[in-house]
Order: structure tokens, then C-alpha cells, then sequence
């Protein structure tokens, strides 16, 4: 039976987008050894039956909270078939950020733009198209209360099976480039594995204390020195590097793909 995980921030429709898959047939219990619900169901399409696990909301893939720690987890250690970001196109930037995490950390990703309805009436156009060669994954567009665009996603989830795809790169500024070099050969010297070089070394500059523990302290040592190398080249704290990078890139992508009217653009993104 496949697996599919779907992540996305809070009230970008996720739960809507799990009960239009699944129906009633699902299974509400707790992830292991806390208390946050954990939903999983299922659907069939073609004769197969497709496991769904609905990941807890988030804006980001630190370890800062339970519900991050769960929603990575889930994604790296479970390794589901195919990940699914859904985005709530009203509010594109801010749910931009988890996608850029998400794309470098698995293959077989699927963007659901929701919220469509909301995003027409806002006047917002996105050209799809630009978009989905960029990331190099597939984008399908829904409106979650309506069931629209579930069909399309089921058949997507299914063409992926047979078609093992790793999105595209995202390339941020030269000079924050230089350092995640740096420090992917590094981490390469040190075993691991190719596929997780560039979102473990993002997190190792944010200074994530999960992956910090699974690295020898030999290269650590060097890597806390580039990451030094790189405070004093930014003049800033290196977390606050890596997420000014990703909006860098996001704003860069938005601007490129993305047309809406003045007034729609919050001034909270
Ligand atoms: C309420 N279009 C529109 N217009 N709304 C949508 C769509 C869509 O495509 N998808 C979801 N929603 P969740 P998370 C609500 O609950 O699935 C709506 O957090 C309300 N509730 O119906 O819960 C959806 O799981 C009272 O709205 O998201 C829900 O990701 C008044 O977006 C909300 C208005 O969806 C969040 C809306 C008592």
C-alpha cells in the first residue's frame, strides 16, 4: 500500500483536503508518546488502496515545537511515497516557506494550490505553469470545500508512483552559496547520505540541535567554524540568515509568478 503525507500550514485547508480524500475512513489516535492527534486514513483509486497521514500544521521544519518535530520526522524517517504541500494561495509567501524546506528534503513532492475560490475573488493570478517548471514538481489547483481538483490530485499521486522525481534545486545568493558548499562536503566526508547534504546543512547553520546530535564531533568542529565564517560574512545570526535567504528566493519567485492587486499584498508577509 502506498503512503502519502500531507503537511501545509495551519488553514491552508489540510483537514478539508484529508476528509475529501479519505471520507469516513479514517483513524483518529495520538503520535507516539505525546499528545497530538495523529489522523491517518485512507482512500482506493484504481483498485489500490492509498494510505493518507495528515501531518500537524506548520509554518516551518525546525525542532522548535512538538508539532514540527512530528511533521519532520514523519517526512525524513517514515519516507512517504509522496509528499503533499498544500498552500493556501491567499497568503502565498508565508506558505512558500515551508515548500522550499519540503522540496529539499524529499522527492515525489506534490503542490496542492488550495483555496482557489479565495485567491480568484482576490484577484491573484499565478501562472502555474512557470511555477511547476521552477520547482519541477507537479501543482494542482483546488478548492478543498468543493472537492474541486481531488480527482486531478488522486491521478497525479498515482502517476508519481511509477515516476521517482527530485524537484528542482533552490539556489540562493552566491555568497550564502559558498558556505552551504562548504559544509555539504563537509557533511559528504562524514557519511552522509547525498540527498540529505543540503536541507541537513541548512539546518546545521539554523543550528538545529536534532541533527547537531547525529554528526561526529569532529566535523562538527569545522562545520561550527564555517558557520562562524558565515556570521561574520552576514553580519547577522545564522538562522536569521537561512530564513532572509528562503524569503529572498520566495520573493524573487513570487514576483516572477504572481500577479495580484496592490491592495491583496499583507503587509504581515
Ligand atoms: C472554516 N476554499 C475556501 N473558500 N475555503 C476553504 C478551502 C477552499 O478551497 N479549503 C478550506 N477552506 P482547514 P487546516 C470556516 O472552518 O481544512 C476553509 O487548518 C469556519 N469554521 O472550510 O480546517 C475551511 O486543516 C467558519 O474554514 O485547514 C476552513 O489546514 C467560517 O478554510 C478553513 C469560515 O481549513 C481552514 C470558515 C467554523
Amino acid at each position: 500500500m502506498s503512503k502519502i503525507a500531507l503537511c501545509g500550514n495551519p488553514n491552508s485547508g489540510k483537514t478539508s483536503i484529508f476528509n475529501a480524500l479519505t471520507g469516513t475512513r479514517q483513524h483518529v489516535g495520538n503520535w507516539p508518546g505525546v499528545t497530538v492527534e495523529k489522523k491517518e486514513g485512507h482512500y482506493t483509486y484504481n483498485q489500490e488502496k492509498i494510505k493518507v497521514v495528515d501531518l500537524p500544521g506548520t509554518y516551518c521544519l525546525t525542532a522548535n515545537s512538538i508539532d514540527e518535530r512530528i511533521a519532520r520526522n514523519f517526512i525524513v524517517e517514515e519516507m512517504p511515497d509522496t509528499t503533499i504541500v498544500i498552500i493556501d494561495q491567499t497568503n502565498i509567501e508565508r506558505n512558500l516557506y515551508l515548500v522550499t524546506e519540503i522540496l529539499e528534503m524529499r522527492k515525489n513532492v506534490i503542490l496542492v494550490f488550495n483555496m482557489s475560490d479565495e485567491a480568484e475573488k482576490l484577484g491573484i493570478k499565478i501562472d502555474y505553469n512557470g511555477l511547476k517548471k521552477e520547482f519541477g514538481v507537479p501543482i494542482i489547483k483546488t478548492i478543498a470545500t468543493k472537492k474541486e481538483g481531488l480527482n486531478e490530485l488522486k491521478s497525479e499521486i498515482k502517476r508519481m508512483e511509477k515516476n521517482i522525481k527530485k524537484p528542482n534545486k533552490i539556489e540562493y545568493s552566491q555568497k550564502f552559496e559558498i558556505f552551504v558548499q562548504k559544509i555539504e562536503n563537509e557533511l559528504l566526508n562524514a557519511g552522509v547520505k547525498k540527498g540529505d547534504l543540503r536541507w541537513k546543512t541548512l539546518k546545521l547553520i539554523e543550528g538545529d540541535i536534532e541533527i547537531r546530535e547525529n554528526i561526529n564531533s569532529g566535523t562538527l568542529t569545522k562545520i561550527d567554524l564555517i558557520i562562524s565564517e558565515l556570521q561574520r560574512a552576514f553580519k547577522n545570526d545564522p538562522g536569521i540568515v537561512v530564513s532572509e535567504e528562503r524569503y529572498k528566493y520566495i520573493a524573487k519567485i513570487v514576483k516572477k509568478y504572481v500577479k495580484r492587486p496592490k491592495e491583496t499584498i499583507r503587509l504581515s508577509d
